[in-house]
């Protein structure tokens, strides 16, 4: 089919959103494939339309489009679908959920794009359709195959300094509420607080950093939405998990995190350490550890730390996974997925600083909860 012959009437609706020009770089083989149907039609095109695009539809076409598609049937693996619609069609109102834990919640729905089945297709779908660059390709193939990437100086140094500046700064004036230091640490200024962006106006501009939003929403296929920031002096010794325990999709594999670094870290420090491939895991979350679902809430963080730490360790010895270490220049960024498998490595030198900040990124279109404590994160999709 050529661009002068008519369009199929799925593809003609499209045309009135998405630029001629990017229909027209679709493929032979899948506009010939394209039905009249659209909600057959939207799956085989969506690959290639940028969500940015999709989002721009009207809500008049949206309609049509939904009328199209018809009663919920099969799972489209599709963010154009309202997640709560796909509860809904599994009988799930959100409202009338006891808890939010992950058995309470279907196993099956839309997957993150780069762990679909068809993630190598997907890639090469759009990168001959121009929506990618062979650099992207690239970074999406590891990801789907190894878990993480990393991204080489992604931010120069004079603008990680100012950053660490504002926040040495805000530290001194008191403005920033450090946790109090364990005994035993030589350093005063070292110490873990959460999310700094709300302390340190710098630091905000980190976790909205375009170039960090373009990455992680092109890995994981959707708008990252920025959620969390944690800056750390030291290693954190952080004993291996995936943060879907802490921070729980549904579906899951929409989480994502990027480990920026703010200086040239010693492999002495007590470097992130993760483990690649572990994404492709099942997710071992709560229920599987044993925890129940009122433990959290009743005992505090014990149960994560009497039960669900040694399940993962004893996972990471029986399957023996082999640890890598990251031992990045300042400016680099790792970058990893859901259920990567990662913490902190023992600091075999505790002079050795290790000046980091985590960004913790969620997806567009999910349901954001906590596993652990069964209560909804307070973003993403409410009821
Ligand atoms: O930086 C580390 O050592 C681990 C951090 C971590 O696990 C996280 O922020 O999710
Ligand atoms: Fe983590």
């Amino acid at each position: 089919m050529n661009s002068k012959q008519p369009l199929p009437p799925a593809l003609n609706l499209l045309k009135s959103v998405v630029p001629r020009f990017v229909i027209d770089r679709i493929p032979p083989a899948v506009k010939d494939a394209v039905p009249r149907n659209l909600g057959e039609a939207l799956p085989l095109v969506k690959g290639m339309v940028p969500s940015a695009l999709r989002e721009r539809i009207p809500p008049a076409i949206k309609e049509r489009l939904r009328s199209m598609i018809g009663a919920p049937g099969p799972v489209v693996e599709d963010d154009s679908t309202p997640v709560t619609d796909i509860l809904a069609a599994r009988g799930i109102q959100l409202r009338q959920l006891q808890s939010f834990r992950r058995e309470n919640f279907p196993h099956d729905g839309p997957k993150m794009w780069l762990d679909a089945p068809d993630a190598a297709q997907r890639i090469e779908d759009k990168l001959r359709a121009g929506l990618i660059t062979a650099d992207e390709a690239e970074l999406c193939r590891k990801f789907a195959r190894d878990g993480y990437v990393v991204v080489e100086k992604l931010f120069d140094d004079a603008f990680l300094d100012r950053l660490w500046d504002a926040f040495l700064r805000d530290i001194k004036s008191g403005r920033v509420p450090l946790e109090p230091e364990k005994p035993g640490e030589d350093r005063s200024e070292w110490g873990r607080v959460l999310n700094i962006h709300n302390y340190v106006p710098e630091m905000a501009e980190l976790l909205f950093h375009e170039r960090l939003k373009q990455r992680i929403s092109l890995l994981v296929g959707r708008e990252a939405i920025p959620f969390q920031t944690i800056p750390s002096f030291r290693g954190s010794e952080q004993p291996p998990h995936s943060d879907a325990i802490h921070m729980t999709t549904y579906p899951l594999g929409f989480l994502s995190a990027a480990w920026v670094a703010f200086e040239d870290i010693h492999p002495d420090s007590g470097p992130l350490v993760y483990y690649p491939g572990s994404h492709r895991l099942p997710y071992f979350l709560s229920r599987d550890a044993g925890i129940g679902p009122t433990e959290f809430k009743e005992k505090g963080r014990n149960p994560y730390t009497a039960k669900y730490e040694p399940f993962i360790q004893k996972k990471i010895d029986e399957l023996g996974l082999k640890p890598a270490y990251f031992t990045p220049k300042k400016g680099d960024v790792l970058i990893w997925h859901h259920n990567l498998l990662h913490g902190g490595s023992p600091r075999r030198d505790r002079q050795h600083s290790r000046k980091s900040v985590v960004c913790h990124f969620y997806a567009s279109n999910v349901i954001c909860y906590h596993d652990l404590s069964g209560d909804p994160a307070g973003v993403g999709v409410k009821a």
